[in-house]
């Protein structure tokens, strides 16, 4: 049996990193936590986190994963330490002790992954199955559908952003959404709502920009206001973190049993 109040405490212990971004790995480990998950296809269960599948091609070099294996790399002496956990269980469990240690709710989440060493070509997900960025809430829709969201799902788990920050030498984007990166908060939702977001003149991809220039919102986000549907419960969040909190903490919980398997003896 893992001691898993242990690994808890290690993993917050480890969050905090002054050379690091704002200050905190947290952001990126929510991050490497989704796009584990983000994968699944309701359509042929295929995907999601269990597996681990992320160190495996094509998964690997899929260019929305651009810098999450430094977070995996740091999570690596975790997995020595605790040989027991799975790396599909740690890298989940990051994200959800990381949102809960900025200030965000305890997301719903449960142990049991197993770790595909060596999958076969149909274990892996093909790359492409994560979202653009550059694009608008059709394709929002789309993919967050195929994982079985519904549009509510979809504005809540977006409350995540309000975490951390884009890089160039990543996704090809620049800056942060929030001044408080490494804060969980409603912050995104009031900011998208009260700012004047227009775009950034830059040689960059399109992105948007508050009038300080130092914020910054991806199409995608910007998308959430141009839907009707999706910008009455960006209102709804802007206004009410409670209902926000109790939203995206059942949003991710969901996100990150995607597609787990698990036998009755792992429980
Ligand atoms: Fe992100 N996201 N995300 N995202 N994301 C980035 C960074 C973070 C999308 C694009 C990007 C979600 C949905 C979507 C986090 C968490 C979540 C970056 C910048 C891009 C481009 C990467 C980089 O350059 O380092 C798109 C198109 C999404 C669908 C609309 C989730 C809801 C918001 C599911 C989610 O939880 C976090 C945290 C980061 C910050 C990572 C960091 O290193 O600071």
């Amino acid at each position: 049996m893992a001691d898993w109040f242990a690994l808890e405490r290690d993993i917050k212990a480890m969050l905090k990193q002054p050379e690091w971004d704002d200050g905190s790995i947290g952001p990126v480990l929510v991050r490497l936590a989704w796009h584990a998950s983000g994968t699944y296809s309701k359509k042929d269960n295929t995907g999601g986190s269990d597996g681990a599948t992320m160190r495996h091609a094509p998964e690997s070099t899929d260019g929305a994963n651009a810098g999450l294996e430094k977070a995996r790399a740091m999570l690596e002496p975790l997995k020595k330490k605790y040989p027991a956990v799975s790396r599909a269980d740690l890298w989940t469990l990051a994200g959800v002790i990381s949102i809960e240690a900025m200030g965000g709710p305890r997301t719903p989440w449960y142990p049991g992954r197993t770790d595909k060493e060596k999958p076969k070509a149909a274990e892996v997900p093909p790359n492409g199955r994560l979202p653009d960025a550059s694009q608008g809430a059709p394709h929002i829709r789309d993919v967050f559908y195929r994982m079985g969201f519904n549009d509510r799902d979809i504005v809540a788990l977006s409350g995540a952003h309000t975490l951390g920050r884009c890089h160039p030498d990543r996704s090809g984007f620049s800056g942060p959404w929030t001044n408080t990166p490494t804060r969980f908060s409603n912050q995104y939702f009031k900011l998208l709502v009260n700012e004047k977001w227009t775009k950034k003149k830059w040689d960059g991809p399109e992105q948007y920009e508050d009038p300080s220039g130092e914020l910054m919102m991806l199409p995608t986000d910007m998308a959430l206001m141009w839907d009707p549907k999706f910008k009455a419960v960006v209102e709804e969040y802007a206004e009410d973190k409670e209902t926000f909190f109790k939203d995206f903490s059942a949003a991710f919980g969901k996100l990150l049993e995607l597609g787990v398997k698990r036998s009755a003896s792992k429980l």
